[in-house]
């Protein structure tokens, strides 16, 4: 029977082990949300950072809701395969900067104690745009949010992100014990400066001592994260026993590529993330756009479009000449509504980027990135789309990616097959199935979301016209024919 992987000692000499010794080093990092993208990611920039410069900054991961992080993990003793899978090869590496896996539900205690150590110096987050609860109108909490309301009522039994960070910096203030440095490593706009927002707004109404305290005292810097990282699937597992020689159910898969773009701002110290690569600037907002326009919001425009034209997977998405047409098209017009990157040229980052998608090695699901739509558009198209109208570029492939966006909305194929949306306000997304599906109603209906489009938007004559078109065309003669037009278009 193959054993499960507990240990990095005996891995064939093709698998990359750590290069410390784990035991050596104790935590210093909380990471809330250990999900596959943490650990393509952030955990793997630490592993490098702990066998260039030691240091006690072993991760203890933290999953909110769900148990099965720990479940995988923890008999693992935090240990994990990353499998690299590009035209080079597929390689293995196992990693060790995870010192332990926590479930909030089942480990609260440990939790929060790990919250208020002194030992714990940064507490990071990947816990999707949704996790957060902001409202993005003003910037502070979303009274609506699940987490955000149970927070408000009861500070002192915390269980979301902003509950439980103010919860313990409270402590930490109490106690003497320094606060740490928030790191957010969402796909989220000024990621740092929103979750400083966030958390100033929960403190002014559930513990108002604590606004100025956060104000004055708390890091946020913020970043621009980037590896693609497919869903783990029964394949991965199979993958990494036939390379490990065990049974690691930790295991996650991702591109080669990684990318991260650092705020220098940690009063409390960092480990040296720049020895896996990672680049400290006093400016991220630049990088960070780029990359949300640019990859992320191309990626949504071609799950919508690629998976309504029946395209299971990113890369088949770019064997389709049409679409391959309308990605390159995407990349171009989010590239004329960046400034302030001389240091970046972005033909060339198009050019690698729609390299990226076409991996042939990569099984990055369409409908994985279709998930959560509202939580994403406004960052990735709406945003970007504004730009394009102010200054005078392209708004025709941010047109054509909101109305895809929209079609998705409805929830069923062009045969009619349903899907599940997978969306937080898919309640009010859904057309009503007893109207008539007309592309002007479900545009209204979109703007009668308040906070989601910005005005200036909606009032553009141009732009709602050119994705009325677009849908009207979608709905009539199918997302295939609405694909070959836009491409033909070009
Ligand atoms: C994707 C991202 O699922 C999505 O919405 O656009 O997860 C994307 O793969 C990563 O941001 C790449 O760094």
């Amino acid at each position: 029977m193959t054993e499960r992987l507990t240990s990095a000692e005996d891995l064939p000499n093709t698998v990359a082990a750590p290069g410390y010794t784990r035991a050596a080093h104790g935590p210093g990092i909380v990471h809330i949300g250990i999900g596959a993208f943490h650990k393509a990611h952030q955990a793997v920039y630490t592993d490098d950072a702990l066998a260039a410069q030691g240091g006690d900054w072993r991760i203890i991961g933290v999953s909110l809701r769900s148990a099965t992080p720990s479940r995988q993990l923890t008999p693992q003793t935090g240990l994990y395969t990353t499998i690299e899978r590009s035209a080079k090869g597929t390689k293995a590496r196992v990693v060790g900067s995870l010192a332990a896996a926590l479930n909030l539900g089942e480990d609260r205690v440990a939790v929060l104690e790990a919250l208020c150590a002194r030992e714990t110096r940064i507490v990071s987050l990947t816990v999707t745009e949704k996790g957060y609860g902001i409202d993005r109108k003003t910037g502070g909490v979303d009274l609506s949010h699940p987490a955000i309301a149970a927070d408000l009522a009861a500070p002192d039994n915390p269980q979301g992100v902003a509950g439980l960070l103010v919860w313990a910096l409270a402590r930490r203030r109490a106690t003497g014990v320094p606060p740490f440095t928030v790191l957010c490593c969402d796909n989220l706009p000024e990621n740092g400066p929103m979750l400083r927002g966030l958390l100033i707004d929960f403190a002014r109404r559930a513990m108002p001592e604590m606004a100025d305290h956060i104000a004055s005292e708390v890091a946020f810097p913020a970043t621009m994260v980037d590896r693609i990282t497919p869903a783990t699937s029964a394949a991965t597992l199979a993958l990494a026993k036939e390379l490990t020689g065990h049974v690691d159910e930790a295991v996650i898969e991702c591109e080669a590529f990684r990318q991260w773009v650092i705020e220098d701002s940690f009063p409390t110290g960092r480990p040296a993330w720049e020895a896996g690569g990672a680049v400290f600037v006093d400016n991220v907002r630049p990088f960070e756009e780029m990359k949300l326009r640019m990859l992320n919001g191309t990626h949504s425009m071609l799950a919508y479009a690629g998976f309504l034209s029946g395209h299971r997977y990113v890369r088949d998405v770019m064997a389709d000449p049409l679409l391959a047409t309308l990605v390159r098209r995407h990349l171009k017009a989010a590239a004329a509504t960046l400034h302030g990157l001389e240091s970046v040229d972005l033909g060339s980052y198009a050019e690698d980027l729609a390299h990226r998608f076409t991996n042939p090695h990569l099984a990055h699901e369409t409908y994985q990135i279709a998930m959560d739509g509202s939580e994403k558009m406004p960052q990735r198209i709406f945003t970007p789309a504004l730009d394009a109208h102010a200054h005078g570029s392209p708004l025709a492939p941010f047109a054509f990616a909101t109305a895809a966006w929209l079609r998705y909305t409805i929830g069923r194929h062009d045969d009619g097959t349903p899907y599940a949306l997978r969306d937080p306000l898919e309640a009010r997304l859904r057309p009503d199935p007893a109207h008539q599906l007309s592309a002007r109603a479900i545009i209204d209906q979109l703007h009668s979301i308040d906070g989601l489009v910005p005005y200036a938007l909606q009032d553009a004559l141009e732009w709602s016209d050119a994705v009325e078109r677009d849908l009207a065309r979608m709905l009539n003669e199918g997302m295939v024919a609405a694909v070959r037009h836009a491409a033909e278009a070009t």
